[in-house]
């Protein structure tokens, strides 16, 4: 694991959208918009020195685990992978194509290391979270498992039955980040089924509830390294911006899963420098 100040971090959160952007458009399919909201969450769990792994050991039962329960940003998720070592930068030409040696389909499986679980199918990540979360608190481990869920995905009734879970078994090793980009698929996320009020919903659950500006490094850094209740698993609401960095896919559906074209990928580079 990789322990970095916030001005590295900042930079590497930079590199990183560039590096998706890059793969999505390459592959030419991929989402765009709900990559760049969760990046900086991502690259201050992976390189902030959060989460526990070892990338040459990946299935060190020790370690802690990273779940993208939102599994369509997996162009992000495959550049954090490589980035912290799991595969190789190279081997992300591959992305999107069908049986690559790594696996690196539009949403991960447990065959690329550092990847957890199958993805894709919404509102299934908590779950798992939790069953992990169960599960290495009875092998005596002091793991913590994260999970990144959308503000879209949340709509799913698993989500809640997953919460009300967590809370009876008071799993202080479970963390959830909801990417609150306010934008699922085709939809403003409020015109879909309201979400709001998000933090009453989930402290009615049982949890912990803190918030953050999902792109302000040094806050995002500060909520990550709170101690964790020890009664309550912990749910952090993270306000972030679909399509963050790149000024004509922020708060657009239309970023949604598109990747771009040749023209639209440069423009988005240069502003990413
Ligand atoms: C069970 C299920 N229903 C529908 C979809 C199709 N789908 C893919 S992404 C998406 C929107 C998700 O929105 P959100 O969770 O807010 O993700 P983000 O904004 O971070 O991209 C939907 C409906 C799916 N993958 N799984
Ligand atoms: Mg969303």
């Amino acid at each position: 694991m990789t322990t970095m100040d916030i001005a590295g971090l900042e930079k590497t959160a930079l590199e990183l959208r560039r590096l998706a952007l890059k793969i999505i458009f390459e592959a030419g399919s991929g989402h765009p918009g709900g990559s760049l909201s969760a990046t900086d969450l991502m690259t201050a769990l992976f390189f902030g020195g959060i989460l526990r792994y070892d990338s040459s050991n990946p299935k060190d039962p020790k370690r802690d685990r990273f779940l993208l329960s939102k599994g369509h940003a997996s162009g992000i998720h495959y550049s954090v992978l490589a980035r912290a070592g799991f595969i190789a930068e190279s081997e992300l030409s591959d992305y999107r194509k069908i049986n690559s040696a790594r696996f690196l389909s539009g949403h991960g499986t447990p065959k690329t290391p550092g990847i957890e679980i199958a993805s894709g199918s919404l509102g299934q990540g908590l779950s798992v979270a939790h069953g992990i979360a169960l599960g290495t608190r009875l092998q005596g481990f002091d793991s913590k498992t994260y999970v990144i869920l959308g503000d879209g995905e949340i709509q799913e009734g698993q989500i809640w039955e997953a919460a009300m879970s967590a809370a009876k078994f008071k799993s202080n090793n479970l963390i959830a980040i909801v990417d609150f980009n306010k934008v699922a698929q085709d939809n403003i996320t409020k015109d879909l089924k309201d979400i709001e009020p998000i933090e009453a919903k989930w402290e009615s659950f049982g949890w912990d509830v803190q918030r953050v500006d999902g792109h302000n490094m040094t806050e995002v850094m500060k909520v990550l390294q709170m101690p964790a209740d020890p009664e309550k698993p912990r749910v952090i609401i993270a306000d972030t911006i679909k399509g963050k960095g790149v000024s004509f896919m922020e708060g657009q559906t239309a970023w949604h899963g598109v990747a771009p074209s040749k023209e639209d990928y440069e423009k988005a580079l240069k502003e990413l420098e």
